[in-house]
């Protein structure tokens, strides 16, 4: 018999699909995820409350190391504290672009049209910021999480999947340094800002860059 330890299992109980529906499953779902867009500009329409929970549970089924899913999301639709997060992101940002950021980075950026100022951090119904818990506190004792960035970049594209999925849309922002995130949510010692995502439906003449996706040759290599 099978040691394991002081586990409890249960059974798996996803059915078995068959291999022709499984092909037509997997060549719809890339076509849904190909659609997806990383979108800067934003619709104020309001986004509920319980879409966004539904949106955290699913990134949050995200595997992690030993399951201790060192993740803590923070939604907010507060206009006072959305203000207050633009305003130090563009601080930071406007730094970034104007001498922290290499020449060949700025030039890498130019096809984005991006720059300092960042307006959807007010326009959009919700920014979720992602933190990973690097630590917990056992009583006095702080007990070290295990592949966080691994799991917590799991989580978050998990995240931005059911973004898409929920037919709405995602900005990957990640401001830098992040620490004014700490401050701004008061989020304790053994938390660190990863991304910050605002969410919400697409601006009505919402354009995207004209971009494309490397051919599967480029990305993968099949040893048969
Ligand atoms: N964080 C900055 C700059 C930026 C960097 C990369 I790499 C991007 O893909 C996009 C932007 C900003 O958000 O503007």
């Amino acid at each position: 018999m099978k040691d394991t330890g002081n586990s409890t299992f249960i059974p798996y109980t996803r059915p078995w699909i068959d291999s022709e529906e499984m092909k037509h499953r997997t060549k719809e779902f890339y076509q849904l995820m190909d659609q997806r867009r990383t979108v800067r500009m934003f619709s104020d329409t309001p986004v509920s409350r319980e879409v966004v929970e539904n949106i955290l549970l699913a990134a949050s089924t995200a595997p992690s190391g030993a399951h201790k899913q060192p993740w803590t999301f923070c939604a907010i639709s507060d206009s006072t504290m959305k203000a207050k997060i633009r305003e130090a992101a563009e601080e930071e940002e406007f730094r970034n672009y104007h001498g922290r950021m290499s020449q060949r980075w700025l030039k890498d950026l130019e096809p984005f049209g991006t720059n300092w100022q960042k307006p959807f951090l007010e326009i959009a119904p919700w920014i979720l910021v992602v933190f990973r818990r690097i630590f917990e506190w056992e009583g006095e004792q702080k007990v070290n999480n295990y592949y966080v960035q691994e799991s917590v970049g799991l989580a978050a594209g998990m995240l931005l999947t059911a973004i898409h999925h929920a037919g709405l849309v995602s900005l990957t922002h990640t401001p830098s340094p992040m620490n004014f995130l700490t401050e701004i949510l008061e989020r304790p010692d053994n938390e660190r800002p990863f991304l910050l995502i605002p969410i919400g439906y697409p601006a009505e003449d919402a354009q995207v860059p004209n971009i494309h996706r490397k051919s599967l040759e480029e990305i993968a290599l099949f040893f048969e």
